[in-house]
């Protein structure tokens, strides 16, 4: 280890944050831009499924709810693009590496919104995964990184909570609401533990992400504090979780869970699930539709900078 290793690692130890201009390992630099620019990918092509719903929302309260939550999301991509760049990697650069399909972005984003009650199993369901994720990355070792999680948990709180709420409503409503809200559990949960990515035995980032304190639980870890979580929320809800393998174990003091389907994860990762060519599709368009605001912003703020050097 070079010195300047050894003086990194122990501020590590110490919990001093990280800052842009510190110095820090290439390999540290280079774990950070890809879980961040991941993460805002994530965010931003994460409005798509709920998009999907906007004009079909069942009350104005559910559509402005909705709207809300949908605009969060992009802010939440903006905050993280920007504490990305601070890296020394661009906007564009990494909007290229998401379109050129270079990035990954969440699995759980390519699987089809088929029903309103989606709407509430994503906020219950994936925005819970994420916030569980999310709360540990406050405390994450790069300052942009935790302080921007700081914020973006506040507001997943939000998100959870609406869709939480929304089924219950359902659940209290006709069977055939009930029904709704049970196929949308069924379709939705084991997508929602793979977002936690894989085993441990199997994650080629964590050892150096927790030596680094970038994570601070590790994948399996977080998978199992919010299945116990989650299941008395589904109890509460009087919806099964479709695993026959769930129990509880007292000696662990955790639920025991089945087997998760790795081969549906990496096809899904790798480009073949059901959306993601369609999401893809989507983000393009969406960047080259807004081509005209980014020349307008430029050109604005050469204005203004000619502006200031005249006077
Ligand atoms: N999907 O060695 P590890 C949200 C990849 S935010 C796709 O364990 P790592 C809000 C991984 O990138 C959701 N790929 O990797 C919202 C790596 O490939 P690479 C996003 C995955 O980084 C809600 C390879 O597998 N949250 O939902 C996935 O240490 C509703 C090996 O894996 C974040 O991004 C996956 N699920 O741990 C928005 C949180 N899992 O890069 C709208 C920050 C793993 O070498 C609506 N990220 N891979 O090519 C993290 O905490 C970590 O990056 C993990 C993965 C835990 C996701």
């Amino acid at each position: 280890m070079s010195e300047h290793e050894i003086k990194f690692q122990k501020k590590i130890d110490a919990e001093v944050k990280i800052e842009p201009k510190d110095w820090m390992p290439e390999a540290y630099r280079k774990t950070l831009i890809r879980q961040m620019s991941q993460h805002a990918h994530s965010e931003i092509v994460g409005m798509l499924p709920e998009g999907n719903w906007v004009t079909r929302a069942p009350t104005l309260r559910r559509k402005l709810i909705l709207l809300a939550k949908i605009q969060d999301e992009a802010g939440h991509g903006l905050y993280l693009y920007s504490a990305t760049e601070t890296l020394g990697i661009s906007r564009d650069e990494m909007t290229n590496q998401l379109l050129t399909g270079k990035a990954k972005y969440s699995s759980i984003f390519n699987y089809p919104s088929l029903s309103w009650a989606d709407m509430g199993t994503i906020g219950w369901l994936v925005d819970g995964a994420a916030i569980m994720n999310q709360v540990a990355l406050q405390r994450t070792s790069f300052g942009p990184y935790a302080r921007a999680m700081v914020r973006i948990c506040k507001e997943e709180s939000f998100h959870q909570r609406q869709g939480y709420e929304l089924l219950i409503k359902m659940c209290q409503g006709a069977p055939i609401q009930k029904q709704m809200a049970q196929d949308s559990i069924n379709r939705w949960w084991w997508p929602s533990l793979m977002m936690f990515g894989p085993h441990d035995a199997d994650s080629p980032h964590t050892g150096d992400s927790v030596k680094w304190k970038i994570k601070r639980k590790t994948n399996d870890e977080l998978r199992q504090a919010f299945i116990d979580a989650t299941v008395p929320q589904a109890e509460y809800l009087g919806l099964t979780i479709p695993d026959p393998d769930l129990k509880w174990n007292k000696e662990r003091g955790h639920y025991d869970f089945g087997p998760i389907d790795w081969d549906e994860f990496w096809s899904v990762v790798k480009g073949n699930g059901v959306c993601n060519k369609q999401r893809i599709k989507d983000r393009t368009k969406a960047y080259e539709d807004g081509a005209w605001v980014r020349e307008a912003a430029s050109a604005y703020a050469k204005k203004k900078k000619k502006t200031a050097v005249a006077n």
